[in-house]
């Protein structure tokens, strides 16, 4: 075999490369973990060529011992997940509110790592389940690392964190056969879920589009509880955090992500990776509601209940900063896997709130971590480091990396020159809000945690019609997966403490009338309430609509990064070619998918469906409505209500398959490549989805 040039790997002489942590392979000869080069990594150590592996070889046992070794337990919730890297950087300075260093020096970038996530699947499963979507920032800040470990939407099942893994269990697949996967819609959930009356408000939005969401670049965040700011003085108020995507919020059609699911699981991830690879950087503002100390009690919930969001009508959400993320990790267990977030991570000016749910969140994501990154120094590992200095007497344990030069290591000490010591306040020591205290010991709530169904109402009410439809078929759906048919018609019964119309439309795909049902007796209500008394606690909501809630009227002025195909035959590409140089100008991405590939196709039809577009052009003379994969291709994105342009005789199509009036059908467009259809199809496609031409599955009756 001819003699490779090899590069010797560089003699390893100064102390800090021993914390050299990355290694990028270019220009290097293979090595065991120990570095000793390896001559041949294609044959084991043998007795003869024909003869028994050896149990001497050390190099197959170093290879395969790391292999086996490879996987880390993976998160119990939020398993599945995509990372990116970016900055925020504030407006103006908070420091009326806070003293935050991060949110007073507008010229300062913080840099952060941000992971979205699914909740329930395991995490090789869908990007694309009915599901609620972590949103959890890490924030390198010059104070010390601060996580706010959010979600997609603004409320949570629970009040108190004792019932989280009972939720949990109830949502994983169930226990016997571990089925289904990624999905609510099976009857321990709902099970539970009908006998949790505070888990109303949730399931309206889990229920909602919220939950399927058209990209992660496309979602609200929330920091769900009610957090404290304390500023220079000392004075704190409430907050309560927001994310708002500069690209407005969209979903995609119940169908559709069914269909995303097969053809395409990693659709989010993809996404999201593209879009930071092409250079068209994700950015959401972050926002703040500010409750002042006095108005702590003046709303008709509990400002600490996690099922309670405060209406943007009562107060308003102010933008103070922007995040955007313009990096995609180099590797994915290095950064995305062994992210450790944890709300109890906090800089000076940020402290806690009471609320239950926080509470006992606080204690469960380092407990977490020691069970899945293997021991206590998980904060050393690049992606969780700090960028402030780390000075302290923690030591040894699992995998540490810092080598301590010191040997002092307690305080107080004299040895050490006292180091390190304790900062004061004034030197940037954190100092938690001194709240006054003093109360009974007590397994209880306040009581205006019992009401359980005004803000599922709000929510419900804040819904456009498209919307309102589209939730009651997700709780048909769910629901019709359901088994025991006592569970259905409890959780049917539930629903009408919400609306009555929203129970009947149920109940009517079950082919029943909405059931009576008690509200459970649960730990939520006082044990010893006879079940006659046993009635829905409901505050005067203040609000009886909310504008914020509903997706109808988000951001739809632009096709920034929308993805648009063009089914083209080779007869179609001079058009396909005009059409896409038009689309992309204005910033959409656009494929030409072809039945044969040609000199101007990006990819073939069998690979590329239309459900990972938003919209779709069809254009040449091939009888489409021939091929299987074009029918289901124009069809879907007929069911999907996206923005659909039909050129050069294309328009035959729908004809063929009986369908004269989907020609007619809003977000249709028939014609040929000229301005004015280019004009039309951009506004058709900024509109997201024309949901006026959608059927009801039950009826069959529109809209
Ligand atoms: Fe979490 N949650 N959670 N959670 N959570 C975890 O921590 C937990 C809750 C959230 O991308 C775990 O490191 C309890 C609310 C996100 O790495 C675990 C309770 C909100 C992520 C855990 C809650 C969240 C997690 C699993 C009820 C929105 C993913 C692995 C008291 C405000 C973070 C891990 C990432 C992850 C516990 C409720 C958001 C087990 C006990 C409410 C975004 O520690």
């Amino acid at each position: 075999m001819a003699k490779r040039k090899i590069t010797k790997a560089a003699p390893t002489a100064k102390a800090e490369d021993l914390q050299r942590d990355t290694s990028d392979g270019m220009e290097q000869q293979l090595t065991t973990a120990q570095g000793l080069p390896i001559d041949d990594n294609q044959n084991s150590l043998k007795a003869g060529v024909r003869g028994p592996s050896l149990l001497e070889d050390h190099i197959l046992r170093d290879k395969i011992t790391h292999f086996d070794h490879e996987r880390i337990p993976e998160r119990v919730v939020h398993a599945r997940g995509s990372g990116a890297h970016g900055y925020f950087q504030v407006y103006e300075p908070l420091a009326k509110w806070t003293k935050a260093g991060f949110l007073n020096e507008p010229a300062r970038r913080t840099p952060v790592f941000v992971r979205f996530s699914t909740v329930a699947g395991f995490r090789g499963s869908t990007d694309l389940p009915r599901d609620v979507r972590g949103f959890a920032v890490k924030f390198y800040t010059e104070e010390g690392i601060y996580d706010l470990v959010g979600n997609n939407m603004p409320v949570f099942f629970i009040q108190d964190a004792i019932k989280f893994p009972d939720l949990v269990h109830s949502v994983k697949p169930e226990a016997h056969n571990e089925m289904p996967q990624a999905a609510s819609a099976h009857e321990t959930f709902w099970d539970f879920i009908s006998l949790m009356p505070e888990s109303m408000h949730t399931i309206m939005w889990l229920m909602s589009d919220r939950a399927i969401p058209r990209s992660l670049r496309m979602m609200e965040g929330f920091g769900v509880h009610t957090f404290r700011f304390i500023n220079e003085e000392g004075e704190s108020c409430f907050v309560k955090f927001h994310w708002k995507p500069l690209l407005g919020v969209h979903s995609v059609a119940w169908d559709e992500a069914t269909k995303i699911s097969g053809k395409d699981p990693d659709f989010h991830r993809r996404d999201l990776w593209e879009a930071i690879e092409n250079g068209d950087f994700p950015e959401w503002e972050l926002g703040v509601q500010i409750v002042s100390a006095k108005d702590e009690h003046k709303f008709p919930f509990d400002l600490l209940d996690p099922t309670k969001l405060i209406p943007e009508e009562l107060v308003p959400v102010q933008r103070v900063g922007k995040m955007t993320l313009n990096r995609n990790p180099v590797n994915f267990f290095a950064e995305t896997e062994q992210v450790a977030f944890h709300p109890g991570h906090l800089v000076p000016g940020i402290d806690l709130s009471n609320d239950p749910l926080l509470q006992g969140r606080l204690f469960s994501y380092i407990d977490t971590q020691l069970t899945r990154l293997g021991g206590p120094n998980f904060n050393e590992l690049p992606i969780n480091r700090p960028l402030a200095p780390v000075h302290n007497n923690q030591r040894d344990g699992h995998m540490r990396h810092t080598i301590d030069k010191r040997h002092i290591n307690y305080e107080p000490n004299t040895l050490g020159g006292g180091c390190p010591y304790q900062a004061s306040m004034a030197s940037g020591g954190f100092t938690s809000f001194p709240e006054p205290m003093e109360d009974m010991k007590i397994r209880a709530k306040s009581e205006k945690f019992m009401d359980h169904f005004s803000q599922a109402k709000l929510f419900y009410n804040s819904q456009s019609k498209p919307e309102r439809n589209h939730l009651i078929n997700a709780l048909r759906f769910e629901l019709a997966k359901v088994d025991t048919a006592s569970v259905r018609e409890r959780m049917i019964g539930m629903l009408a403490y919400v609306d009555g119309d929203l129970a009947h439309s149920v109940a009517e795909a079950f082919g029943i009338p909405v059931p009576e049902v008690k509200l459970p007796l649960n730990h939520s209500i006082p044990a010893d309430t006879p079940p006659e008394d046993v009635q829905p606690y409901d505050a005067e909501p203040l609000v009886k609509r909310s504008k914020a809630l509903s997706m109808a009227d988000t951001i739809k002025d632009n096709i920034h990064t929308r993805r648009v195909a063009i089914l083209a035959d080779a007869d179609g590409a001079p058009q396909a070619k005009t059409l896409k140089a038009a689309l992309q100008r204005e910033g959409a991405m656009v494929k030409v998918i072809a039945p044969v590939m040609h000199p101007d196709a990006d990819h073939t039809l069998m690979t590329t469906p239309s459900v990972v577009f938003d919209a779709i052009a069809v254009v040449g003379s091939q009888p489409w409505e021939d091929l299987p994969d074009a029918q289901d291709f124009v069809r879907d994105a007929f069911r999907h209500c996206k923005a659909i342009a039909l050129i050069g005789g294309a328009d035959a199509l729908f004809k063929v398959w009986g369908m004269p009036d989907a020609l007619k059908a809003p977000g249709v467009l028939i014609g040929s490549t000229d301005k004015v259809l280019v004009k039309d199809f951009i506004q058709a496609i900024a509109a997201h989805r024309h949901w006026a031409r959608e059927k009801d599955p039950v009826t069959g009756k529109k809209g």
